[in-house]
């Protein structure tokens, strides 16, 4: 009897009001991205069915032949890809990597440096409230007050006095380039090792429009979903002599079984990422962050550390309206159809739950096609919606030309009648 269901219309009905929100409003969370169709199969295939703890070829259950061969393509791929010496894809996420690197590198207790999140780190870099901060020691380093960024001395002198086992590099709110060599020379005057967090950048590094952190570091993770535009996930490439406690750490320390259907769909991203198109595509989104940075300074925004040298920018929104918070901004901007989140500043004096800032990234609308050109269109609409916050019409007529801009730039026009799979 051939594997059936009932018909679930109240899922399915969820499924295809988010397939029509991501096809029709602006998406500018730094983080997110539209992967591609085949993406979207490989993570709906029938890999979802089986286990396969261990590693390719060392695997706890049987049936895993061709599992084995997803994995290792996935693995080959990625290597090649970053020009690494091993790779590890089974992370479910960014967090999952980062633990993992910390259960294979140190010893309860021990010490890591790594950036301050209310200025643009992330939690898994040894903050208070994540496990990288209660099993280890964190200490964080900020970026200066004068061009906001990142504060190399600080960091050295931090290195040099609480002698770290191991120094991060990475944020998911600097808008500027990380100096992975002056990281790798730190990490060499106080003998600690150095993990780059390249979620956030993994993309622009595959086609050449960010410099590559793997010859640096010793070890490397990132997420596979956000400029790599591939499927949720996470990734740790390190050096050779790192490779097996790594592997140990991700599996049998931190998680069970891989999943597989998504890490076929990060084979299929890696080799999407390989080609000739996705460096013009890594070129556009700092272009587009580019042009969006420019307009927006026009409207009158600040910008964290004056523009941007990825796909991101910081905007203060205290020199545009002093009453105006992060998080009032932010949803303004989602009645406009703008997806976006509130952000803390530098030395904001708000807290993380208000903050004085939004963090807007180009990844996903440069994938929907959209260039220089509308990328003022889009901050024309996000200051007249923010400018007109109190205004049901204006909000109305933003949201409308949303709409029509969105619908020149489509992300899945071939999901936009629905979704079809719905009945068993
Ligand atoms: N949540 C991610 C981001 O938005 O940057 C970081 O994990």
């Amino acid at each position: 009897m051939p594997v059936s269901a009932p018909r679930d219309d109240e899922l399915w009905s969820i499924l295809e009001r988010e397939t029509n929100r991501q096809n029709t409003t602006l998406q500018l969370i730094a983080s997110e991205n539209f992967t591609s169709p085949a993406v979207l199969a490989a993570t709906g295939s029938v890999l979802t069915n089986k286990y396969a703890e261990g590693y390719p070829g060392r695997r706890f259950y049987g049936g895993n032949q061709i599992v084995d061969e997803a994995e290792e393509l996935a693995r080959r791929r990625v290597r090649e890809l970053f020009g690494a010496d091993h790779a590890n894809v089974q992370p479910h996420s960014g967090s999952n990597a980062n633990l993992a690197v910390c259960l294979a590198l140190l010893e309860a207790g021990d010490t890591l440096l790594g950036m301050r999140l209310d200025q643009g780190g992330h939690l898994s870099h040894g903050q208070a409230v994540n496990i990288s901060g209660r099993y280890y020691r964190g200490v964080t380093y900020g970026v200066t007050r004068s061009d906001e960024r990142i504060d190399y001395d600080e960091v050295r002198d931090l290195a040099r006095q609480h002698r770290p086992r191991l120094i991060i590099a990475g944020a998911t709110a600097y808008p500027r380039l990380i100096d992975a060599a002056a990281f790798r020379q730190i990490a060499d005057e106080v003998g600690a090792m150095f993990l780059f967090d390249a979620a956030h950048y993994a993309g622009l590094i595959a086609g050449g429009a960010y410099p590559n952190p793997v010859p640096l570091a010793d070890v490397v993770t990132f997420t596979t979903h956000k400029t790599l535009r591939g499927p949720r996930g996470g990734c740790i490439l390190c050096r050779e002599e790192h490779a097996k406690a790594i592997d140990k750490a991700v599996f049998p320390t931190l998680q069970g079984g891989p999943l597989e259907h998504v890490i076929a769909a990060k084979a299929v991203a890696f080799f999407e990422a390989a080609q000739p198109e996705f460096a013009s595509y890594a070129a556009q989104v700092v272009a587009n962050a580019e042009a969006l940075a420019r307009a927006l300074a026009a409207e009158g925004f600040r910008l964290v550390s004056g523009g941007t040298e990825n796909h991101l920018v910081l905007v203060d929104l205290q020199p545009f309206d002093a009453e105006l918070t992060g998080k009032a901004a932010q949803e303004v901007l989602d009645r406009a159809g703008i997806t976006c989140n509130k952000n803390t500043i530098p030395y904001d004096p708000r807290s993380p739950f208000v903050t004085s800032g939004l963090r807007l990234g180009t990844p996903a609308m440069t994938t929907a096609g959209m260039g220089t050109d509308e990328m003022a269109t889009v901050a024309s609409l996000l200051a007249r919606a923010l400018r007109g916050r109190d205004d049901d019409g204006e909000l109305a007529s933003v949201r409308e030309e949303v709409t029509t801009l969105c619908s020149k730039f489509t992300p899945y026009p071939e999901l936009a009648g629905g979704l079809g799979t719905r009945s068993g």
